[in-house]
């Protein structure tokens, strides 16, 4: 059965294409820099978004139209297994990442649960054998059922640690069974709404206990999957525990747990954590914790998570260049966590905004490469430290300096000389690539 009759293969065209259905700027076996398009951007779709999202949002019921939405059931979860083979088949897209949820309907038991479970991910098994398609990542959802309300491994109730324990250990034997490459912990309601019914200390300690168990049970089916957490500042809660990758880091280091994870970075947590997409990325790129991407964009005016399919061609440019910078994201990859608008309630939209997504990632990578190549921000920079090369700068980095050699240094000078930050240069020169990147 077909759920996307009229659309063929997703081809490149080309940059002049008036095909919406071919890409522009993606052109999987192009290479640059001795990697192919898809070999580095390594893109995925998210399940949830695509295949079971129903776009409503907390004013309005969903407006999707899906053809497989006239099943239920667990037909329904057979017929999303269809579409979504076919969606993977028609974009030519190497990875997708899913929630226990998304897949298969919860049961009446944790039991019942697993059951459903188990008859998606061998169906899910059998069409990966045929399909190009590969797991980037999994998870499980351990927030939306009402079990969740006041966490999961942060929960005040230790039977609902159990539960979501339970969860997570089905979860790390799905992943192993489908070979995910990595193994997501967003999280979720873990986080607190106020202290003046929460112990933090004990949440902090149980959510790292939580951790290590499931490392320790990773190890134990030998899932050798990268772990990632995916910060997040807010939402649900109103003080998530992941906050950034800055303080997800610290946890990470104050419960030993730094070398078990990695971080898998979304877009639009970083822009709700104050942050831009290319701090976080950067601040994980050089403490070599750069797992994996969110790949979407939240909108400038609205504060919450909009979850938005990238097409900022600026922000896509940055990031690319982080990512370059890091060597590439090894087994992580984009995946496009981002929905269509509630207006966008076609099955058509969903091509179109992967194909967007898919070519503004594109498109960054070829600039970011350039400005890469030609070292347009690397000899800025180099430059704007160059005081740190020799001399007393020498002195500070190599440890030799101490209070009193800077003071004595200090007292030789008159006034300091210093050079332009050059910011509005750095501005023209990256417009100037995008520009003349495709012209
Ligand atoms: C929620 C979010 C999640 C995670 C996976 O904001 O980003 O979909 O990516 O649980
Ligand atoms: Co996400």
């Amino acid at each position: 059965m077909s759920y996307f009759n009229e659309i063929r293969n997703i081809q490149y065209e080309g940059a002049k294409s008036e095909n919406p259905y071919a890409f522009k700027f993606y052109n999987p076996s192009e290479t640059i820099n001795g990697k192919t398009m898809e070999e580095h951007l390594r893109f995925g779709v998210a399940y949830w978004h695509t295949f079971t999202e129903d776009l409503s949002d907390p004013f309005g019921v969903g407006t999707a139209i899906r053809p497989w939405d006239k099943f239920s059931g667990m037909d329904l979860a057979k017929a999303r297994v269809e579409a979504a083979f076919e969606f993977f088949e028609k974009l030519q897209i190497p990875y997708f990442c899913f929630h226990d949820v998304d897949i298969a309907p919860e049961g009446n038991s944790l039991k019942e649960s697993n059951e459903n479970l188990d008859v998606i991910v061998a169906m899910i098994k059998d069409y990966m054998k045929d399909s190009k398609t590969k797991l980037l990542w999994n998870t499980v959802n351990n927030f939306t059922h009402p079990r969740f309300v006041h966490g999961a491994a942060s929960s005040n109730s230790a039977d609902v640690f159990a539960y979501a324990a339970a969860k997570v250990k089905k979860g790390l034997e799905v992943g192993k069974e489908l070979g995910a490459e990595n193994y997501v912990f967003w999280g979720g309601r873990e986080g607190y709404e106020t202290l003046l019914n929460t112990n933090m200390k004990l949440e902090l300690d149980n959510l790292a206990r939580f951790f290590h168990m499931a490392k320790d049970y990773a190890n134990e089916i030998g899932f050798e999957a990268q772990f990632l957490i995916e910060p997040k500042p807010k939402e649900p809660t109103s003080h998530q525990y992941d906050f950034d990758v800055a303080s997800g880091y610290a946890f990470l280091q104050n419960y030993d747990l730094q070398d078990t994870f990695k971080f898998n970075i979304e877009a639009n947590h970083a822009t709700l954590a104050g942050h831009t997409f290319e701090h976080e990325l950067h601040y994980a790129r050089i403490h070599n914790m750069l797992g994996s991407v969110d790949a979407n964009q939240g909108h400038p005016l609205l504060g919450w998570d909009t979850d938005e399919f990238p097409s900022d061609l600026y922000a896509t440019t940055l990031a690319m260049y982080e990512i370059l910078k890091n060597g590439g994201l090894g087994k992580g990859g984009l995946n496009f966590d981002a929905k269509v608008r509630r207006g966008s309630f076609t099955p058509e939209d969903l091509f179109h905004a992967h194909i967007t997504g898919m070519d503004s990632f594109a498109v960054g990578l070829k600039v970011a490469q350039r400005l890469l190549n030609d070292r347009v921000i690397e000899n800025i920079i180099d430059e704007r430290y160059d005081s740190f090369n020799s001399g007393i700068g020498k002195d500070i980095v190599s440890g030799k300096a101490d209070f009193h050699q800077l003071e004595k240094h200090a007292l030789t000078l008159s006034d300091t000389t210093q050079p332009s930050g050059q910011l509005e240069v750095i501005k023209n020169k990256i417009n100037q690539y995008m520009l003349t990147t495709f012209a």
